[in-house]
């Protein structure tokens, strides 16, 4: 089509859970084609339900790994159709979404070398790889291989020391033991491409693991050209660069242009956090990743369970259902709520693991009910009093020039993010995020095809859009919350206290 012909581009791809994305940015950062296929209603023959399997157990979720590649043959044949002009890409990156792990089958690099660009894609690899159900990051079945892999490296603390994260089911490690164990036929006929890795846990997760692996590179590392399959088949040119994938987390961090001592708050049915940080402190909750855009530096994720699942109930129970009343019990109550601290985790909370709702006044003491106004500031302060805290306990600091980024649901109520700019003493901004994974992909071939003359990730993405101010700090805020902040941390602790058992 004519307006996709003769721009210079590049593709950011995103592999995410319930579809294939695809977008192309020109080189004054404007996304121009962006297309998507999804697993159940473009591909129906593999019966996923949202893009997956969850089987028989309840905890093993997989996908089947052939599905994903059909969905890139459908979307490239589809650009294709479309008149989209290859020739033009200067460069492409991508994300998966975390933890999905591929096992490509011994032999599988000789077929990917040969392969014939008069086929498609999904009926080349076939028999290329030795799993074909992948584990995907909703899978929860290796609790014993995350006990076991802390109890070799002495403990969740110092494996999260030395990877940024205590075991979880569903990170990669755990998943390759689970298969080593299960399955060692598959195992020994998986070949994995190059990464380096923590000796201790590699020989704590199976044997030979490294030399599946290779060495890890910094995210904008052009790892080669395009395959001649795509230059013959579909017209790219062959010096089309490829640039390291990443994470969809890593990829929606620099697909919203966070920078140095940025924050990310995601306000959905639960709360994510995205941090920079500069010196990570890895603790027994969240995790923390290597930064996309700067290799010298980390990025950190938080997952709060309550999220807007409890901003719904205590509206429906004290504002009558009603958002714009529960804005105005936010505007008719103070910064500080007089000392009024509640905690509201109708569901068991990942951060920190508490459950219930508990209420205590500004003497302290427990109390089993608030008047309306004072629950609705006290939840909304107490959410994000916990980001703040839990923020800093991995090593995050508020600098002078930090932003906060808000998006999801509750991010379109200015009221909400008041108390956010408040909590925080950072100004409030809003972003358009539904793209931020594969946008930001295509930000990073950017980056990579600069690289080379060292020029910073903020540098590249100078002209793409910048988010809308929402909210700044009202004055007098930061005096108030810093008497809070601790406050909140202590009862916090209480609660943990008296409600688990000791630690093992
Ligand atoms: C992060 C995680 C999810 C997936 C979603 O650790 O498991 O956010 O990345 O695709």
């Amino acid at each position: 089509m004519a307006e996709h012909a003769a721009r210079p581009c590049c593709l950011g791809w995103d592999f995410s859970t319930q579809q294939v994305k695809v977008v192309a940015v020109d080189a004054e950062l404007n996304v121009f084609y962006e297309d998507s296929v999804n697993f159940d209603k473009d591909l129906l023959e593999f019966g996923t339900q949202g893009g997956v399997h969850v089987h028989e157990d309840g905890l093993t979720v997989t996908s089947p790994v052939l599905m994903w590649v059909q969905a890139l043959d459908i979307i490239l044949e589809r650009m294709k159709a479309s008149g989209f002009d290859f020739s033009q890409v200067l460069a492409l990156s991508g994300a998966g979404q975390q933890h999905g792990s591929v096992y490509w089958k011994a032999g599988a690099s000789r077929v990917l070398t040969s392969l014939s660009p008069d086929l498609l894609l999904h009926k080349q690899l076939q028999a290329c790889f030795s799993i074909r159900d992948s584990p995907v990051w909703m899978d929860s079945s290796t609790t014993v291989q995350c006990r076991r892999l802390e109890a070799a490296v002495g403990g969740a603390q110092a494996l999260s020391c030395l990877t940024g994260s205590r075991a979880y089911e569903r990170f990669t490690g755990n998943q390759i033991a689970k298969i080593y164990q299960q399955n060692p036929e598959a195992y020994a006929h998986t070949e994995i491409q190059d990464k380096v890795w923590s000796q201790v846990c590699l020989h704590a997760c199976a044997p030979h693991l490294e030399e599946k692996l290779g060495s890890p590179v910094p995210s904008c590392s052009v790892v080669g050209a395009i395959s001649s399959y795509f230059v013959q088949r579909y017209g790219f040119s062959p010096g089309c660069k490829v640039v390291a994938f990443t994470g969809d987390n890593p990829a929606s961090l620099a697909g919203m242009k966070l920078e140095e001592g940025d924050i990310a708050v995601s306000l959905g049915t639960s709360d994510t956090l995205f941090l920079w940080l500069q010196e990570p402190m890895p603790a027994l909750e969240g995790h923390v990743f290597c930064n996309p855009v700067d290799a010298q530096h980390y990025m950190a994720l938080l997952c709060f369970k309550n999220g807007s699942l409890m901003r719904e109930k205590i509206r429906d129970e004290s504002a009558s259902c009603s958002w714009s009343d529960f804005s105005e019990a936010l505007r008719s109550t103070e910064m500080g709520n007089g000392g009024n601290l509640g905690f509201y985790f109708d569901v068991m909370e990942i951060t920190p693991e508490i459950t219930g709702r508990h209420r205590f006044s500004a003497e302290n003491h427990q109390v089993s009910a608030f008047p309306g106004a004072v629950e609705i500031r006290a939840l909304i302060e107490g959410q994000f009093m916990a980001k703040r805290i839990h923020a800093e306990g991995l090593g995050y600091r508020v600098m002078p020039k930090t932003k906060i980024l808000a998006t999801g649901g509750a991010s379109h109520n200015r009221d909400i993010l008041q108390v956010l700019a408040d909590v925080f003493g950072a100004p409030v901004y809003v972003t358009n995020t539904a793209n931020s994974a594969c946008v930001g992909s295509a930000y990073r071939a950017f980056h990579g095809l600069a690289a080379g003359t060292d020029v910073p990730f903020s540098e590249v993405v100078k002209l793409a859009p910048n988010p809308r101010l929402a909210a700044t700090p009202t004055p007098g805020a930061s005096q108030v919350y810093e008497a809070l902040l601790p406050q909140y941390a202590k009862l916090e602790q209480r609660i943990l206290s008296q409600t688990q058992g000791p630690p093992e």
